[in-house]
């Protein structure tokens, strides 16, 4: 007879995130039969800001509260719909539950109970089991193999929609290549983050923080930060490219217009302008072979060793060309093209477009789903990030998924802002059980 640890609470509550903007929490209380022991847990959902048009829907109230962010309705969800629906399962059947809160919705796209219910209850029931049955998360979810610590991804750069600056791509990020176990690689983002920042005090630039952790000054171009970052580096002791090497998210269906086909760049333009004694700022213009052009040249000088979301969510072609002039060089991460959804990962597949995946359980909505993602791109040879979003909470079940899944890569933030640090001091903790 399996063990039955009976799901008697379900209990969502409006919290706020990093942002300051509201999100969901949900906690979930289970009763192990044989023994009658109470377990309670708790997670909570991270939000986006640069969302991909495909992503699941984060349903929001639309009133005049919290500018019409908050989630009231996706609590009365939790609390009314759903607890019925789970009360009284197993908290150990992940794939059930999960099952049934898809059902329950009803829809493709999570749009009837929001995707940001369905997944704080999928979350929760998740760590209860692990709690239930006294077992860490990491290991819970991904069994005896889970052995392999994540290389993190740290964004200390930060532009885009996540700063008010006039960078276009939004994340530069440093990969401590050379270390050897996570609490290295770790000191040593961290590292290279202080004199980074000493670095731009010297040179009378911005250490204010983007929404990442990432500091925020106003850079002219891509290039400009490679070079900065590189020197950040050297200052901390390290080699660039054996050491420490770089990864971007240029997340470029912020940049695209649908309309003219071509990607913008208004701050490199005005940056152009200032250069040139003040002219009026003409914005810089791409074309997708301008963009893959660009590409080329930044790894052709710089140790770029991944780059998230080079073209627009919907350019299949212009990925496929791209994969094929970079795909052998470095790795090509669909964010906004695969939104943790297994058929557009398929589609990726079949078309040979990107070699890895970033996966962000809240672009799908359910646990069963991202693992889903996760297995269909690494039996086909792509990798899985494991990835944050830009608006967080103190939360670090991604820490443990990662390892879980052996996925070898995170992208967390920057070593700064406690809604980044607890995923990776969760990776301490977990490394030393590694
Ligand atoms: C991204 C993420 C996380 P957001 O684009 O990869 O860094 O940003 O959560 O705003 O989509
Ligand atoms: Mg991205």
């Amino acid at each position: 007879m399996s063990l039955m640890i009976r799901i008697v609470d379900v209990h969502g509550r409006e919290i706020l995130d990093s942002r300051g903007n509201p999100t969901v929490e949900v906690e979930v209380v289970a009763e192990t039969e044989t023994t009658g022991k109470k377990t309670t847990a708790r997670e909570s959902v991270p939000s986006g800001a640069s969302t991909g048009r495909f992503e699941a829907v984060e349903l929001r109230d639309g009133d005049p509260r919290f500018f019409g962010l908050g989630v009231q309705k996706v609590v009365d969800h939790i609390n009314t719909k759903i607890r019925k629906e789970i009360l009284g399962m197993n908290v150990l059947d992940q794939v059930a539950i999960d099952r049934k809160l898809v059902e329950l919705d009803g829809t493709d796209n999570k749009g009837n109970l929001g995707a940001n219910a369905l997944l704080g209850v999928s979350l929760a029931c998740a760590r209860c089991a692990a709690s239930a049955l006294e077992m860490p998360l990491f290991k819970y979810l991904g069994g005896c193999n889970a052995k392999c610590w994540p290389r993190p991804m740290m964004n200390v750069i930060n532009g885009g929609v996540h700063a008010k600056n006039a960078l276009d791509f939004q994340e530069f990020m440093i990969v401590p290549v050379g270390a050897c176990c996570f609490p290295e690689a770790l000191r040593m983002g961290a590292e290279v983050y202080h004199y980074l920042k000493q670095l731009l005090n010297e040179e009378g630039r911005s250490t204010s923080v983007g929404d990442e952790g990432g500091f925020a000054p106003d850079f002219a171009n891509a290039g400009e930060v490679l070079a900065f970052l590189s020197r950040a580096v050297e200052k901390a002791g390290y080699e660039v490219g054996k050491d420490v090497a770089f990864a971007m998210d240029a997340a470029t269906s912020e940049l695209y217009n649908e309309e003219d086909g071509m990607y913008h760049f208004p701050g490199e333009g005005a940056a152009a302008g200032a250069n040139n004694g003040g002219e009026a700022p003409t914005e810089v213009l791409r074309s997708a072979d301008e963009m893959i052009a660009l590409f080329e040249e930044l790894v052709e000088k710089y140790p770029l060793i991944s780059i998230e979301d080079p073209l627009d969510e919907d350019d299949w072609e212009g990925w496929q060309k791209l994969t094929t002039r970079l795909g052998s060089k470095v790795m090509l991460v669909g964010d906004d093209l695969f939104v943790t959804n297994t058929k557009r990962i398929r589609c990726g597949i079949d078309l040979h477009v990107a070699n890895a995946v970033l996966i962000k359980v809240n672009q799908i909505g359910t646990l069963t789903e991202a693992m889903d993602a996760i297995e269909l791109a690494q039996i086909n040879g792509y990798r899985a990030v494991i990835s944050h979003r830009s608006g967080e909470t103190e939360d670090s079940f991604i820490a443990d998924l990662s390892v879980a899944v052996n996925a070898g890569w995170i992208k967390t933030g920057a070593p700064c802002r406690g809604e980044r640090t607890a995923k990776y001091n969760q990776l301490l903790r977990i490394s030393e059980n590694l």
